[in-house]
């Protein structure tokens, strides 16, 4: 508990003392001790049975009598997609995944000398005396792993690494992108209060594992929420888990390909609310509404772009979820109309702990209808969180769902436009041991019941659930803004993730940024920190450094713990100042792109944050990619002013500036204090808001550029537009050509154009001409323009 501890004061120290003793008496009960006994293989295989899509292998070391005879089922779901599942298993329902099971697919099947081969255009598996192995369409190996061995409700099986192989994914994790050499547990879990590199488990694990080999890859999807372990040390990894089914899904690569496919199996993430987008700010400790005002009026009044507001459990009376301070937070909502009205959306924080309080509605409610969560003895289970014990809705039940998306409904009503789910792992108070509840307590999940172990890692992301679709409920017009600290496979469907208390130090921020692409690299695209990190005080350098990096990753939110200094970015002298106004004017400006990129991720599965290696570049944790277009080298090291970045092959523009780089090479990039370096791919279009109008930037490369334009009102369900513009090399300079669909009309005066790597002397469209000034011209709305461009 940490910092935790120290802050709670004697009272809640004390809940927390009696709470981990409970916790261990009760886990005692349950007889959750060490077990004696080892793991048994299956031995090899002994017969098999053809079923659609695959086989059914029976195994010679069964065990008869004890139960049912183990066995595999491997079916393949779309010829990049194949499903394996051991079975018995505990089944639990498929909340990881969007819209059911996809339908079997016919692989080739061939008898081998040595076993077994089922086989599709993109994926071959071969079932053999000692193991499985998966093969691409070019017949290269990608996987080689042992049938697996089990210890009473346990799997686990071993998948041998080759020199080389890289193992992403995971989910959030404090370590290298490159997990080799770790281990890692699939524990959703609240380090309490702060943490710093080597951290584990984190608040949002996915059992995801993605593999970068020296050629091509793949991706393995372990279906699998229970408590489990990925141990990388070795040559040969261990995967396993105590409970629930062993099954995993395995697609190949190019990984980004992989990685859509896992999304668009899992789920593809919801076009966001564009306000969304913006700079957001939040501070743990705002005990007034007064402060809050005060806040905004100083972001407004410095001409700073402030899109939202958070507020933190301060606004509670008493830290009870669902209320509101009417003492401290008068009118709650007039003053998220008045915000609104300056162009500042409202966010609010929500605890799923409902203080255990005779006479408090949601309590007593609650404890009525029976959506709490209940001990194996039937009583409702009872932890120490906030507003001290509080009971714990069973998300895992249809009923509990439905009952917490009509709570929603009086804060929905005050205009607010997102919710900030915390402590969702779930996390409680506990003077030592695991900071959760004890793996007896008894969850419905979906009618089929089950215990902690298995539905712990289901809290998160079945929380985010019931407050998304309370959200469409009561707001049908808008869509939801959620931000959740836990979560499983899956919870890109309802809510943006943060990393929520990392440490305020230089190491705290590549750590961060290591989090923020393995979640990426997890289908958790939509991510972000505290800036200059959430439980400390960073010095101004690294202040600034943090600010800028998180101008570039999806959700751009200052936060800080009560403890810490404020951290406004007036507060630190007018050079910061001046440098997170560079950060900020430039992220609304690239407003259009990030949210085309939203788009994107939101039809295809597309992530936004992309390590380089992702699309063809080297393996490096310098640099990254914002969508496909903007290179991002964010300054990790205190007193650096420049950086040095292996840039993938290609040509690569400098931001704004003239200077074009050849890669693949190692490049020098100055980092003055006030901004980091920032690349342009070549071929890019990228659409920019400037004053009050929108331009292209145009970064011809070999064969042209190309980009692509989404916009609509911002919210709700409306029309939208969506404009492709390609630039074609003609003699004496350029052709644009100009295509749009949809029925929203297009929301600015004419167009502006801003060529690099040349100079453009004038446009022409339907034979009028238009003289272009320092680099740019406006011209009226076309289907084709040319520009001219001097020798
Ligand atoms: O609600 C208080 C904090 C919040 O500011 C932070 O962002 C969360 O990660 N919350 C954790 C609860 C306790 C932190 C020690």
């Amino acid at each position: 508990m940490g910092k935790t501890v120290a802050f709670l004061g004697p009272g809640v120290i004390l809940l927390a003392l009696q709470y981990a003793r409970r916790r261990d008496q009760l886990e005692a009960l349950e007889g959750r001790a060490p077990m004696a006994e080892a793991w048994q293989g299956v031995g090899r295989p002994r017969n098999l049975e053809a079923i659609p899509g695959g086989v059914r292998v029976y195994f010679q070391e069964a065990t008869p009598g004890r139960g049912q005879d183990p066995y595999l089922e491997a079916v393949f779901l779309g010829e990049d997609l194949l499903r394996l599942t051991w079975f018995p298993g505990e089944p639990v329902p498929p909340y990881a995944l969007a819209g059911g099971t996809p339908p079997a697919f016919e692989p080739e099947r061939l008898k081998t000398q040595e076993g077994y081969l089922l086989k599709t255009p993109r994926l071959a598996l071969r079932l053999e005396g000692e193991g499985l192995s998966l093969w691409d369409g070019e017949e290269r190996l990608l996987r080689q792993e042992s049938y697996p061995e089990r210890l009473g409700p346990a799997w686990r099986h071993r998948v041998r690494l080759v020199p080389g192989e890289r193992v992403l994914g995971l989910g959030e994790r404090a370590h290298p992108l490159d997990r080799r050499g770790g281990v890692f547990r699939f524990w959703n879990r609240d380090p309490g209060g702060s943490y710093g590199l080597g951290e584990d488990p984190l608040y949002l694990s996915v059992p995801l594992w993605l593999s970068l080999l020296h050629e091509g890859g793949y991706l393995a999807f372990y279906e699998n929420p229970a408590d489990g372990f990925a141990d990388l040390r070795g040559e040969e990894a261990l995967v396993g888990f105590w409970g629930g089914p062993f099954r995993y899904y395995l697609i190949p690569g190019p990984l980004e390909e992989a990685l859509a496919r896992y999304v668009q199996l899992t789920g593809l993430p919801p076009l966001p609310p564009r306000f969304a987008l913006g700079f957001q700010y939040a501070r743990w400790g705002l005990g007034t509404r007064r402060e809050v005002e005060e806040v905004v009026e100083g972001f407004l009044k410095r001409g700073l772009p402030l899109r939202a507001v958070h507020l933190d459990i301060d606004y509670m009376r008493g830290y009870r979820v669902f209320t509101v301070d009417e003492r401290r937070f008068p009118d709650l909502g007039g003053m998220v109309r008045a915000f609104r009205e300056k162009g500042v959306r409202t966010v609010l924080i929500l605890d799923p702990g409902i203080k255990a309080e005779k006479g408090f509605p949601p309590y007593e409610e609650g404890l009525r209808e029976g959506v709490f969560c209940r001990l194996p003895s039937g009583e409702v289970f009872l932890g120490p969180v906030w507003p001290g014990l509080a009971a714990f809705p069973d998300f895992t039940d249809p009923r509990a769902r439905d009952w917490w998306g009509d709570k929603l409904k009086g804060l929905l009503e005050l205009g607010v436009s997102g919710f900030w789910l915390d402590m969702n792992e779930p996390a409680l108070f506990a003077a030592w041991g695991e900071p959760t509840f004890p793996k007896g307590v008894r969850h419905s999940l979906e009618g089929q019941g089950g215990d902690h172990l298995l539905a712990h890692n289901l809290y998160g992301l079945l929380m985010a659930r019931a407050t998304w679709e309370g959200f469409r409920k009561h707001a049908p017009l808008s869509r939801p803004f959620l931000l959740t600290r836990a979560g499983y496979a899956g919870v890109q469907r309802y809510a943006w993730a943060w990393t929520a208390d990392v440490e305020s130090t230089w190491e705290g921020l590549r750590t961060t940024l290591r989090a923020l692409l393995g979640l990426s690299l997890s289908g958790v695209y939509f991510v972000g920190s505290d800036i200059g990190g959430f439980s400390g005080n960073p010095s101004p350098e690294l202040y600034l450094r943090w600010f800028q990096m998180a101008a570039f990753t999806p959700f751009f939110r200052l936060h800080s713990a009560r403890w810490t200094r404020r951290r406004e970015p007036w507060r630190f002298g007018d050079e910061v100042l001046e440098g997170a106004r560079w950060a900020m004017e430039l992220r609304e400006r690239l407003l259009p792109y990030l949210y085309t990129l939203a788009y994107r991720a939101s039809r295809k599965g597309l992530p936004l944050l992309r390590p380089l290696f992702l699309q063809g570049g080297p393996y490096t944790e310098e640099a990254f990619l914002l969508g496909e277009a903007l290179l991002v080298a964010p300054v990790l090291e205190e007193g650096a002013r420049a950086k040095e970045v292996p840039l993938p092959k290609g040509r690569w523009y400098s931001w704004e500036e003239e200077g074009v780089s050849q890669g693949p090479a190692w490049v020098r990039l100055p980092a003055p204090l006030g901004r980091i370096p920032l690349l342009v791919r070549a071929g890019s279009v990228l659409p920019l808001l400037e004053g009050e109008g929108l331009t292209l930037h145009l970064y011809p490369g070999e064969e042209g550029a190309e980009g692509l334009l989404y916009w609509d009102e911002g919210d709700g369900e409306g029309a939208y537009r969506l404009d492709r513009f390609r630039l074609q090399r003609v003699e004496g300079g350029f052709r644009l050509l100009w295509e749009g669909e949809g029925g929203y009309p297009w929301p600015w005066e004419g167009i502006g154009l801003k060529l690099f790597g040349g100079r453009l002397l004038r446009a022409w469209v339907e034979g009028r001409v238009y003289p272009a000034w320092e680099g740019g011209v406006r011209l009226p709305l076309f289907q084709e323009a040319l520009l001219e461009v001097a020798e």
